[in-house]
């Protein structure tokens, strides 16, 4: 295939939309990781609601409705962290949830721009 020429018959550089997206990949990526809790069948209410007070910050309120919100849509945000203190806090959660016998899932996720 003949390489690209301008008008004065000069060779051109091709651009792609892909190399204009990989440009600056690392720039793109958020700083912040959303720890979100995953629902499931067996793990008690009130087991989650510890633990959004105590590994979270939550108050008694705002713990019930994040649960609530995780038991009827299936996953919800617990907290917004740097990416090491995300991860440090969603391990805790569930060594804790394992160490009690529960099934309970804590995953990170980059957060949404
Ligand atoms: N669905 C659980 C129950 O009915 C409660 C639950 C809520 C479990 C949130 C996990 O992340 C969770 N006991």
């Amino acid at each position: 295939m003949q390489a690209p020429e301008d008008d004065q018959g000069n060779p051109q550089e091709e651009h792609h939309e892909s190399d204009v997206a990989t440009a600056t990949p690392d720039l793109a990526r958020p700083p912040f990781y959303v720890v979100v809790l995953f629902n499931d069948d067996y793990t008690p209410m009130e087991f989650v609601i510890e633990v959004l007070q105590q590994y979270f910050g939550l108050d008694l309120d705002r713990a019930t409705d994040v649960m609530l919100s995780v038991h009827y849509q299936g996953k919800g945000v617990a907290g917004v962290y740097p990416r090491d203190i995300a991860e440090t806090k969603a391990q805790q959660v569930n060594r804790h949830a394992r160490a009690q016998g529960h099934p309970l899932l804590c995953q990170i996720e980059p957060q949404a721009i």
